[in-house]
């Protein structure tokens, strides 16, 4: 019952999120629509994903256990694509954004190895490899990433800042909620890791493109061009 609510919020707050964004873009210039593209592209996918859960779609079933694995779509294709946005801002060259993707991708791949491994130890063991691509990506994030946006205008360094200790901070709180929870440790009860998951998700993807998209006349996309 609190799953299945937790599970609809999820999808009601990430289409709203996407609503607000194409609101908040309906006067912005080309020149800076792929923030608001990729930025709706997270939460439609996201929204996509939780309306699959809420209905009950997308589970399998590991050694009794029901998994919902339609969460490691949603992070597979989502991830990236705030990886990339974070990237942007700071101005970070092609291969920096490719290597943090290549870590990112690698981290959920093997994320989900951690959901399919039997017994206890196996999971351990590739929740263990997960989350070492984690801390490299964390290494990164917080330093060729940073130095880059420092040596960008004050303003943008700033909304920089405030993106990646949010993605600093929640990030890091997957694997620990993971470890916990069903598919680890089982010390976290089932609700509270759902719950837990949506709220993560919503503050990770919306709010982080609220920060974002509120600043769009600050941050400019240079990478890409
Ligand atoms: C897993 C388990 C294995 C170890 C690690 C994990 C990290 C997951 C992360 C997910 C981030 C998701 C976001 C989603 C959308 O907003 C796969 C849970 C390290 C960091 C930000």
């Amino acid at each position: 019952m609190v799953e299945t609510v937790a599970l609809w919020l999820g999808a009601g707050v990430m289409m709203v999120g996407t609503l607000v964004y194409l609101y908040m873009g309906r006067t912005v210039t080309v020149s800076n629509d792929t923030f608001f593209v990729m930025a709706m592209s997270v939460t439609i996918v996201a929204a996509t994903a939780y309306l699959t859960m809420a209905l009950g779609m997308g589970r399998v079933t590991v050694g009794g256990r029901e998994v919902l694995a339609v969460r490691y779509a949603d992070w597979m294709v989502t991830t990236p694509l705030l990886l990339a946005l974070l990237g942007m801002v700071a101005n970070a060259s092609r291969s920096v954004i490719a290597t943090l993707v290549g870590l990112d991708v690698y981290m959920v791949g093997t994320g989900f190895l951690a959901v399919l491994a039997e017994p206890l130890w196996q999971t351990l063991v590739w929740w263990g490899i997960s989350t070492l691509a984690f801390v490299v990506m964390l290494y990164l994030l917080l330093g060729v990433l940073s130095a880059g946006a420092r040596e960008q205008p004050e303003g943008v360094y700033k909304v920089y800042r405030r993106l990646r200790n949010l993605t600093v901070v929640l990030w890091s709180l997957y694997p620990v909620v993971w470890i916990a929870g069903g598919n680890g440790l089982g010390v976290l009860p089932a609700e509270i890791e759902v719950v837990s998951f949506v709220v993560l998700d919503v503050l990770a993807k919306v709010v982080f493109g609220l920060v974002l998209l509120r600043s769009h006349d600050t941050v400019q996309v240079h990478s890409f061009y």
